[in-house]
């Protein structure tokens, strides 16, 4: 794609009109958090803020970069930060309307940090948390070469991240920028705003020739804009050279400290400790002005540097590069390179006399470039160069209702997540969608038997050294597994960026990770922000619980089933046999291959990700045989996909007279539940075990009946689903191999006496019997919870 403007910008001419343009950028982002701020009563006292300072300091890239670089196609995540930068320029392309400046931070205006869910224009990354933003168009490049290999080149994407300096102390960052995956991705630039400040300070001692070692190790390609043309034009006067190495030593404290001071005390705290080279080179500079302007001359708010670095960058093709743009927080603002700016805000006489000295006033103050200007037409020419192509729609076919497992041993439900994602890849129609991933616990999660029958992607076929009968772990662009280092951010960050690609990349895929599951903790993080930024996948954690007793308390989880169930945007499912999970698997791709073809918020569609906690302990199917034989297929289907359903039913003993109890399990503790229920039934206590296979699904139709009657002022009714299952209003026992807390609320929900037992401490090494019988998920345990149920019930 060619624009003659992008071939102008580098002109004199081009650079004059770009001048123009970023000052009203500038002015608009300023008055964005100014009106948010002042004009607006909120009532509440509570201050609503903004960041002038970290948004001009990138207001020369960004223009540099919308109005003269990208093209249509290419997707840019944005400091969160300089959001108000972000949609200045929006508005100026025509694609924000004016009634939107006003209202930052606003209920249903523009949100503090840019989202792709909530923002009136379009974001291709949601930002927000420092460093999660930043590496998302890694894993969305990762993602696009993946796509582009398996189903044809779509038009070329650039990635880029624009990024605070200090977003580089968050570990994820290199957790990103290291893992093998993403290497080689020659269409990524990283941008850092090198404006050597954070929130509380500026970072001491100078960091970046550190980060060029760790990108140049990483293999990346490293580009830097620091030093802008009058800068370099002083350097390469005589004695200019050691003017440049002052500069070069100068700690980020001293030079930072220059941006605060008048013009005349800029030369005196610019020569503090000098050596006579650089005192004389200044003293051939007469205008303290000039010589304050010269010093402080820095390459990212130099349209020619900044247009010619992002050149280099788009020439390296096999790397991905990171360019370091030296830029002044607060850069054309009286609060420029202060310290404590990172909050502050211009007072409205400082407002006042920006918009004069723009030539602007309150009645054009809000309004776009005059069109007929060559600034307005310039604007004009890139709104046209940037509109986007309307989506290709191509949706995934039909996912089955189940692969047809039909185990006849006692099976874990990791084994059998294995066995469905093989199942899976026999469907000749689903199977091309289907993609996995794993930070290095694929084999030891069952997924080698997907891996044998569709390959590992590499984009280039990668010779194998050694041959396992057992696992052929065959490196190619047909692979269908992406295999990550350890590292569970990395994990939820492309899992992401894969769940976002009918999106970002115009095809739709079917993504399942997984990863052991106490370790979703360790990428919660960046579990929140995928699923916040809208995108649908599934994730197994697997195993989890005490349940995987020998491994001892460090690999054991207890919290995760609650995360599970409170993450919104996501469903949490815990099935015990194997034929539920695979109702649930199927169940959970069909609702992603709708919600990916839908428009967004389609009714009756479920809209989210989808997290499998799962178990290594094999456990007998013939009870879930059972439960299909009395309740048929039909039934039991719509029953597991709900939440739950009647695993045993003593009706016959309760309508005799016995007392009832319900016993509700959920995942790897439904034996002992078992065992449970018939020891009551022996002591004339009829028992019914309802196996929970999503605790998620039955709190949300609890919570939805309870809403409903709180905003309607009616008195809620017991859900369809919990009623159907429990049917009786007995006393209940909740039985977990998870904190107690995650199926406690079933009392509430159902109006009856509870007990819940779970894991509430942490866990140790020994068999499953040891560490049932520590917790209480033991038979006896649960028998003696029932009887205490019962005497709580004084009905
Ligand atoms: C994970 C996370 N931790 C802390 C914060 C709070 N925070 C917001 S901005 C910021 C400093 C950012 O500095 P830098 O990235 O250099 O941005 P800039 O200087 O451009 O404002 C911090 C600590 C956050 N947003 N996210
Ligand atoms: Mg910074």
């Amino acid at each position: 794609m060619t624009d003659t403007r992008a071939g102008m910008a580098g002109t004199d001419a081009g650079t004059d009109v770009l001048g123009t343009i970023q000052q009203r950028v500038l002015w608009l982002a300023t008055r964005i958090i100014d009106a948010a701020n002042h004009d607006r009563d909120t009532g509440d006292g509570v201050k609503v803020g903004g960041h002038q300072a970290s948004s001009a300091s990138l207001v020369s890239v960004m223009t540099a970069l919308y109005f003269a670089h990208l093209d249509a196609p290419d997707k840019v995540s944005v400091k969160p930060h300089a959001s108000p930068t972000f949609h200045a320029i929006q508005y100026l392309l025509g694609n924000l309307d004016r009634s939107y400046l006003p209202t930052l931070r606003a209920f249903g205006g523009l949100q503090s940090y840019p989202s792709r869910t909530k923002d009136p224009d379009i974001v291709d990354f949601s930002t927000g948390s420092v460093g999660l933003g930043a590496a998302a168009p890694l894993f969305a490049a990762a993602t696009r070469r993946y796509v582009d290999a398996h189903f044809g080149a779509r038009p070329g994407s650039r990635f880029i991240a624009l990024i605070g300096d200090a977003e580089l102390d968050e570990g994820n960052i290199w957790e990103a920028v290291s893992d093998p995956a993403t290497d080689g991705l020659g269409d990524v630039m990283w941008i850092i705003d090198v404006n050597r400040q954070s929130l509380d300070r500026v970072v001491p001692g100078i960091r970046i020739a550190q980060w060029k070692q760790q990108f140049t190790g990483a293999g990346w390609h490293v580009v830097e804009a620091k030093y802008g043309h009058r800068l370099q034009a002083a350097f390469a006067r005589p004695g200019g050279e050691s003017l440049r190495a002052w500069i070069d030593e100068m700690p980020n404290e001293h030079y930072q400290s220059l941006f605060g001071l008048p013009a005349p005390s800029v030369r005196q705290r610019f020569l503090d400790g000098a050596p006579d080279e650089v005192r004389d080179f200044c003293a051939g500079i007469a205008s303290d002005a000039e010589l304050a302007g010269l010093v402080t001359d820095l390459a990212g708010h130099d349209f020619r540097s900044l247009l010619a670095a992002f050149g280099e960058c788009d020439a390296e093709k096999d790397r991905p590069s990171v360019l370091f743009a030296y830029t002044v927080k607060g850069w054309g603002l009286p609060i420029a390179g202060n310290p404590r700016n990172h909050s502050a805000l211009l007072s409205t006489a400082q407002i006042d006399q920006m918009r004069e000295r723009l030539g602007l006033t309150l009645a054009t103050e809000w309004d776009r470039l005059d069109p007929m200007t060559t600034a307005g037409q310039w604007v004009a020419a890139r709104r046209e160069h940037l509109a986007r192509a309307p989506r290709r729609s191509s949706p995934v076919p039909p996912v089955p209702d189940s692969t047809g497992l039909r185990p006849g041993r006692p099976i874990s439900t990791q084994e059998a997540l294995g066995r469905i994602l093989v199942g899976l890849s026999r469907d000749e129609g689903v199977a091309p969608y289907l993609v996995t991933t794993a930070p290095d616990v694929a084999t030891s999660t069952n997924l080698a038997g997907f891996i044998n029958r569709t390959g590992v992607f590499s984009p280039a076929v990668r010779r194998s050294w050694s041959e396992d009968a057992a696992l052929k772990w065959s490196e190619g662009p047909e692979g269908q597994h992406i295999e990550l280092g350890i590292s569970e951010m990395n994990l939820f960050l492309l899992l992401g960026q894969l769940g976002l690609s009918w999106d970002l990349s115009d095809q739709p895929l079917l993504p399942v990770g997984t990863v052991y599951d106490p370790f979703v903790l360790r990428g919660l993080d960046a579990f929140v922000y995928s699923v916040y930024s809208g995108a649908r996948f599934v994730v197994a954690g697997t195993p989890s619980g005490v349940s995987l007793a020998p491994e001892g308390g460090a690999h054991q989880s207890t919290i995760t089933a609650s995360v599970g169930l409170e993450l919104p945007n996501v469903t949490f499912i815990e099935p015990a046999y194997a034929t539920a999970l695979d109702w649930l698997i199927c169940g959970a791709l069909q609702a992603i291959a709708a919600a990916n073809a839908a428009p967004p918020g389609t009714a009756g569609i479920e809209d989210g990700s989808y997290y499998f906690r799962l178990s290594t302990r094999g456990i007998d199917q013939a009870p879930f045989a059972g439960a299909r034989d009395r309740l048929g297929d039909a039934v039991l289907r719509r029953h597991v996909l709900a939440g739950a359903y009647q695993l045993a039913d003593a009706g016959e003993a309760a309508a005799g007279g016995a007392p009832e109890v319900c016993l509700a399990g959920s995942g790897a503790v439904l034996p002992e539940v078992l065992a449970a229920a018939a020891e009551l039934g022996d002591e004339g206590i009829a028992a019914h075990v309802v196996d929970v296979t999503s605790a998620d699904r039955l709190y949300r139709a609890w919570q939805r009946t309870l809403r409903q009657g709180v905003r309607t002022a009616t008195p809620p009714s017991i859900p369809g689903a919990l009623r159907t299952v429990f049917g009786t209003r007995a006393p209940v026992v909740t039985v977990h191999d998870a904190a107690s807390h995650t199926l406690s609320w079933l009392g509430s929900a159902l109006g009856v006496p509870a007990v819940s037992l779970g894991v509430d401490t942490f866990g140790q090494s020994g068999t499953v019997s040891d560490l049932y019988r520590v917790h209480d998920l033991d038979a006896g345990s649960i028998v003696n919870a029932a009887l205490a149920a019962l005497s709580l019930d004084h009905r």
